[in-house]
């Protein structure tokens, strides 16, 4: 049996790997559509998702997926067509996505810190017909004023659909609105084409994305709420972004809508908000990134409140959780921790709850699945010894064999039998188990959040003052990692002060439409660059030469 992805630029799996996949089981032919109708049938009453002043039963979740897919329908979108999704955590994000599904449409994942810069290159990629967006985000963004503009810019942008004061848009509360269904509106693509497509960290200039297809998605779903033992009783804390990778899948909601259980949105993740969200609704499991779980001990302690010890799981990934903090989970704190380490392309590891504590805290635990490949290699491609350090190669039956409409990243990402190359350095235990020990990619993960350097730094060389720009990792005790621009400056007589130029600098990104996280922490002037011998920017000598250095102007 042959795969033929009909999506234009996407990379099929090749056939015999295909068969392998299928004869042992793990894609099943299902696609999302029906993924979801199918819990509907099994759990109608039980509650899907916890919204604000909502609860959403799997029953009436399933009927508004119809009714959303008929008005999409009417509206004009059509099976194939694409659509960027950019939604605060509500339960009508879920609804949206199935219903997209449900049409045979691909939704688009975007962050609500996605700006112009993001977006536009999105249309660009997908030539997608619609934007899914909240009226208001952080700090009173109106996500309206960014429709207009992307309207102006991309052409294939026809209609835009507005959560809240939808304005001169179109409410989304409306495509929510009993209906009559339409069976032509129902044409879910089948299970081996891709159903949407994800979102990737990125290392270079433009960011990418990643065609994940029905079979490959939902198995990595299956076997993630298997390992995470999710249930009808789980009710999943959710206050990361719900269209990231770890959000969705590992085992995230949908993890919980396969078992039944219920997804808790918070739109906010601080401790103040989500303790009183686990209390009023007997959260069992919640998922973090490292840089959260600093603040929510913090609260507890101050609190004498024993909260985390209530949860059957918390679940930390996105970014390396320091030893140090996942003992302190622990022993301190009663926490029943699971680490996951996983990527938007595909593979996911994780700690299992019946591993020693000393496996808990310092590995990253395991991989999914038996035919997970892994390479460990060292900078010439060949494989390092056991247990030592090197370069993660991966493929296997949910990990991408190339990004959206991008031969040319996918020659230096992926090998030519199909590995993807990770730029993460890890090892491998005797146990199996896998430790993440740094990352060879152009990336900096800030709290969980990716930035491409070279995304940054080519923002920054549109300031006409600047000459030279790197954008470089400082390791920060509760983010990880911030982000700090050297910048080689063209001064003129009348510059402010230095203080009053990193503003500027920051404020030119702002205008240029860069997402809120990738604005560089810190900004810093300098005369001259350290290069390496192959005569690129040596950003690890930036890195010492400034981590000392006081003389801090943003
Ligand atoms: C998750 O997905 P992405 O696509 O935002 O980022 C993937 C990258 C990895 O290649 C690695 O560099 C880093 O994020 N990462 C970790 C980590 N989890 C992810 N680095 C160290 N320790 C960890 N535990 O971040 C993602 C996707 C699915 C599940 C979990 C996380």
């Amino acid at each position: 049996m042959t795969t033929q992805v009909y999506l234009d630029g996407a990379v099929p799996y090749p056939a015999e790997f295909a068969e392998i996949y299928r004869k042992k089981g793990y894609w099943l032919g299902q696609n999302l559509s029906n993924f979801l109708r199918e819990s509907a049938q099994k759990y109608p009453q039980n509650i899907a998702v916890y919204d604000a002043d909502k609860a959403v039963s799997y029953a009436e979740f399933d009927h508004l997926v119809d009714y959303c897919t008929s008005h999409l329908y009417q509206h004009g979108l059509r099976a194939g067509d694409k659509a960027v999704v950019q939604m605060p955590n509500h339960y009508q994000f879920y609804v949206l996505f199935f219903a997209l599904i449900r049409l045979g449409a691909l939704p688009v994942m975007s962050l609500p810190a996605h700006r112009f810069a993001e977006l536009s290159s999105f249309f660009k990629q997908t030539q997608a017909k619609a934007y899914f967006c909240a009226d208001f985000g952080a700090q009173k963004f109106d996500y309206r004023e960014l429709a207009e503009k992307l309207q102006q810019t991309a052409p294939c942008l026809q209609h835009i659909f507005v959560l809240g004061n939808a304005g001169k848009f179109v409410a989304i509360q409306n495509l929510l609105k009993e209906t009559h269904i339409l069976d032509e509106a129902i044409s879910p693509t089948t299970a081996d084409q891709v159903a949407f497509l994800q979102l990737s960290g990125g290392s270079t200039g433009v960011p990418k994305l990643i065609p994940r297809t029905h079979d490959d998605y939902l198995y990595s779903v299956r076997e993630s709420a298997a390992i995470c033992r999710l249930s009808q009783s789980s009710r999943l804390l959710m206050v990361l972004p719900a269209a990231h990778n770890f959000s969705m899948s590992s085992a995230g909601s949908l993890g919980i809508f396969y078992s039944g259980g219920a997804v808790v949105l918070g739109t906010d993740p601080s401790p103040e908000t989500a303790f009183s969200l686990i209390k009023k609704h007997g959260v069992t499991d919640a998922c973090l990134v490292p840089a959260l779980v600093r603040p929510w001990m913090d609260k507890a302690a101050k609190d004498q409140d024993p909260i985390l010890s209530t949860l059957r799981c918390l679940q930390v990934g996105g970014a390396r959780l320091p030893d140090a903090v996942a003992t302190r989970l622990i022993d301190e704190f009663q926490v029943n921790l699971q680490q996951v380490f996983g990527m938007a392309e595909g593979l996911v590891n994780y700690t299992h709850f019946d591993m020693t504590k000393e496996q808990i805290i310092h590995t990253q635990g395991l991989k999914i699945s038996p035919d997970d490949e892994i390479l460990v290699l060292n900078d010439n491609d060949q494989p390092v010894k056991a247990g030592e350090v090197g370069h993660l190669l991966t493929r296997g039956p949910y990990t991408i064999r190339g990004y959206y409409q991008a031969p040319e990243h996918n020659a230096r990402s992926f090998t030519p039998d199909g590995f993807y190359r990770t730029g993460d350095l890890v090892r491998i235990r005797e146990d199996g188990c896998i430790v993440v020990e740094g990352r060879s990619k152009e990336q900096i993960n800030r709290a969980g959040e990716k930035i491409a350097t070279e995304e940054v730094e080519q923002a920054l060389l549109t300031h006409p003052q600047i000459r030279l720009a790197a954008l470089v990792a400082m390791p920060d005790e509760i983010m990880g990692e911030k982000s700090c621009a050297f910048i080689a400056w063209q001064a003129q007589t009348d510059d402010p002060s230095p203080i009053r130029l990193a503003m500027s600098v920051r404020q030119h990104l702002k205008d240029y439409g860069l997402a809120t996280y990738k604005i560089p922490d810190r900004v810093e002037f300098i005369e001259q660059f350290p290069y390496t011998a192959f005569g690129k920017i040596d950003k690890k000598r930036l890195r010492q030469q400034f981590e000392t250095n006081t003389n801090v102007l943003a």
